[in-house]
């Protein structure tokens, strides 16, 4: 009877098994199980890679025969492949298994979007060395600022039991090429160093080595003191420095291709070398010293600022221009795109380009911490290909972010790019099912940052949906144009940081916090009145301007040249200010947020339509997120406008909808979702 009722069950279950779309699959929906047989397979040796490379072939490789070839020679490609055509073959070839591995997966994409397989003749060779996630997840289960319920990492489990996720995130993650992960917080706990949860760590690393994913650990300064019981952790302290080196020796015991560090120092609290009076040049080289005979490297953070008189946009580049020079050759400084923090829209961080002497690397930050949650859909990757394209003018016309951090341009030691991750424990991984484009769209700039916008949501629409073009076309120019829109009803024309303190969730453009943190205010950063609004960066306000390469400072300094979606980073514009498009400042700020809020309408109206095209249970996920984004958007709009409209005084266009909202009930929200800053 108790078997009878199981299998009852089971057969009740088999239609949902094969219907239900939860997005666990992400991108990866090869044909199942249909592929080619092993004697199709010529391959030399037994090597997990390899082993892996081969697996997926006979599951998911519906083509002709394929040979797979390690050669030496191929060493310049840096972990690259080339697949060619020949006679009625495939061959894959790479200087390491690695590579060859890249190489199916490449193929499988080709087959799976349905592009042409016949007289290929492929080269890839990734833009950056370092492809790498950061994961700010906590060791209690937590992460920071992230939107898809909890850690993957299971550390009370480790190492004893392995979830199946571990591996199939390192699969996803090797199918786009991203080869490291860092696995805690920025915000590290000491503890991540104890010898029991380094024993977890190596756990994960051996899960992860197969798919070339390299593990690397954030770390708190303040280990030595806190876990060794040191007096102190000063760089310079004899004892100190034993205490890294032999810390350094029992990771590499565990973990022999162990990665590196990524150190948040002396920034929003934590522990750094400043507070013994050292530099950051100091800090990140004791560490690096201890790395260098096992080959690790130290990925030093340059999002530093403290609470003091100085704009805090230009902190970072007076704390580490003068360093330049300072550093060993196998630490970088990680840089976040912007020079305050993960915006809709920042102007690029001046530090790119002006350490000459030092290999700098891009942080983006993927998990939407100020860009709603995992409720907005908003496609990251035009926000990543702008600060990629920027041009720094640091060596001249055409010194882009990326062919600084590349190493094209000055021949640099190291080469990284970097992401704070979205992924967390959900099903579907990242919470909104258009969430997985943006870590997808990371992995593939990672690998080669020529590729566009677009190119990347065709190919992830492909993956992820279907093939048809009546789904494809309309949803990729809804991804295209997304973060756009976010920007238009969130903070548009320069603005920035005007969300609610904490949560960063919605808008809190009154954000007065007297007696805590002026740089955490919102109004620090608008500094609306009745004369205009803006954070003025030119020579008669902070000056920020002077730390951008010529021509750029003339052109951000002069609110006549300076782009406008980038005015109020720079200026502070008069209200009636008259636009390139003949309208005054306000009436502009007006239709932009509602160019906004109608985009996000009509994103509901694209989305309704696409409805015959996919599942059931994707559609209404995403169909529900788009509901509240539309609230969002609506309140955004309501807030800002009615907020600032008590400083322009003057009336929002008359064809523009009326608020819905009164400013004083959108004052009271308080949304229970807690953070520091
Ligand atoms: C801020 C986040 C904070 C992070 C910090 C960082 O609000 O949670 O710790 O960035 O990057 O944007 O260190």
């Amino acid at each position: 009877m108790r078997y009878f009722r199981l299998y009852i069950l089971l057969f009740l279950m088999i239609p949902f098994s094969i219907f239900a779309e939860d997005g666990s699959q992400l991108w990866l929906r090869f044909p199942a199980k249909n592929g080619i047989s092993a004697d199709k397979i010529i391959s030399k040796g037994n090597n997990p890679t390899l082993n892996i490379a081969k697996k997926e072939l006979m599951n998911h490789w519906q083509g002709q025969e394929i040979e797979l070839r390690t050669d030496k020679s191929l060493k310049n490609l840096k972990g690259g492949y080339t697949i060619k055509s020949v006679q009625n073959k495939l061959v894959i070839s790479a200087e390491k298994e690695i590579g060859l591995l890249y190489g199916v997966y490449h193929i499988l994409r080709l087959q799976q979007t349905k592009s042409a397989l016949a007289n290929l003749n492929i080269t890839e060779k990734p833009s950056y060395d370092v492809r790498i996630l950061n994961h700010w997840d906590n060791l209690d289960g937590t992460i920071e600022r992230g939107y898809a319920g909890h850690s993957l990492w299971k550390w009370e489990d480790l190492p004893n039991t392995i979830s199946p996720r571990y591996e199939e995130y390192a699969r996803a993650n090797a199918s786009i090429g991203i080869n490291a992960t860092v696995l805690n917080n920025v915000n590290a706990s000491p503890n991540m160093l104890r010898k029991d949860y380094l024993e977890k760590v190596k756990a994960l690393a051996d899960i992860f080595r197969p798919y070339g994913i390299k593990v690397y650990l954030s770390v708190n300064f303040s280990s030595p003191k806190v876990l060794g019981g040191l007096e102190n952790s000063d760089p310079l302290n004899k004892e100190v420095q034993k205490w890294w080196k032999d810390k350094a020796s029992e990771i590499y015991k565990l973990i022999p291709d162990f990665g590196g560090f990524l150190v948040k120092a002396n920034s929003e609290g934590q522990p750094g070398p400043q507070d013994y009076g050292r530099t950051h040049a100091d800090g990140a080289n004791m560490m690096a010293d201890v790395l260098k005979p096992y080959g690790g490297i130290v990925m030093w953070r340059a999002f530093v600022y403290s609470p003091s008189k100085e704009d805090r946009a230009k902190q970072a580049y007076l704390e580490f221009v003068p360093l330049d020079g300072k550093f060993r050759d196998n630490v970088i400084i990680q840089i976040k795109n912007g020079p305050v923090d993960f915006q809709p829209r920042e102007a690029f961080n001046p530090l790119f380009g002006a350490l000459k002497k030092t290999s700098e690397m891009v942080e983006f930050q993927i998990t939407q911490e100020y860009l709603g949650f995992s409720n907005h859909l908003v496609y990251l990757a035009p926000l990543f290909k702008e600060t990629l394209d920027s041009d720094t003018y640091a060596d001249g016309k055409g010194s882009t972010i990326a062919k600084i951090t590349d190493g094209t341009l000055r021949p640099a030691k190291l080469t990284a790019i970097s992401a704070v991750a979205n992924i967390g424990e959900d099903k579907n991984w990242t919470g909104h099912h258009f969430a997985q484009a943006n870590w997808y769209a990371f992995g593939r700039l990672a690998w080669n940052h020529n590729l566009s916008s677009e190119q990347i949501a065709d190919e992830w629409i492909k993956m992820t949906f279907t093939d048809n073009e009546k789904f494809i076309n309309p949803v990729k120019e809804m991804m295209l144009t997304s973060r756009e829109t976010a920007v238009d009803y969130m903070m548009p024309l320069g603005l920035h940081h005007i969300f609610a303190g904490g949560h960063h969730y919605g808008p809190e453009p009154w954000g007065d916090y007297k007696g805590g943190r002026p740089d955490w205010s919102p109004v620090y950063y608008h500094q609306a009145n009745a004369k205009g609004i803006g954070f003025d960066r030119t020579k008669t306000g902070s000056n920020a301007v002077s730390q951008y390469f010529p021509p750029l400072n003339d052109i951000y300094g002069n609110i006549k040249t300076t782009p406008e979606n980038l005015i109020l980073w720079f200026h502070h514009v008069p209200w009636d200010y008259q636009m390139k498009n003949g309208k005054t400042f306000w009436e502009e700020l007006s239709y932009k947020y509602d160019t906004g809020v109608k985009n996000v309408r009509e994103y509901q109206k694209v989305w309704e339509k696409v409805q015959p095209y996919l599942d059931e249970e994707r559609f209404q996920h995403i169909q529900s997120r788009l509901k509240i984004q539309a609230k969002d958007a609506v309140w955004w709009k309501d807030a800002c406008l009615l907020y600032f409209q008590t400083y322009s005084k003057m009336p929002i266009p008359y064809d523009i909808e009326r608020p819905v909202h009164e400013l004083e009930d959108l004052k009271k929200i308080k949304l229970n979702m807690g953070h520091h800053n």
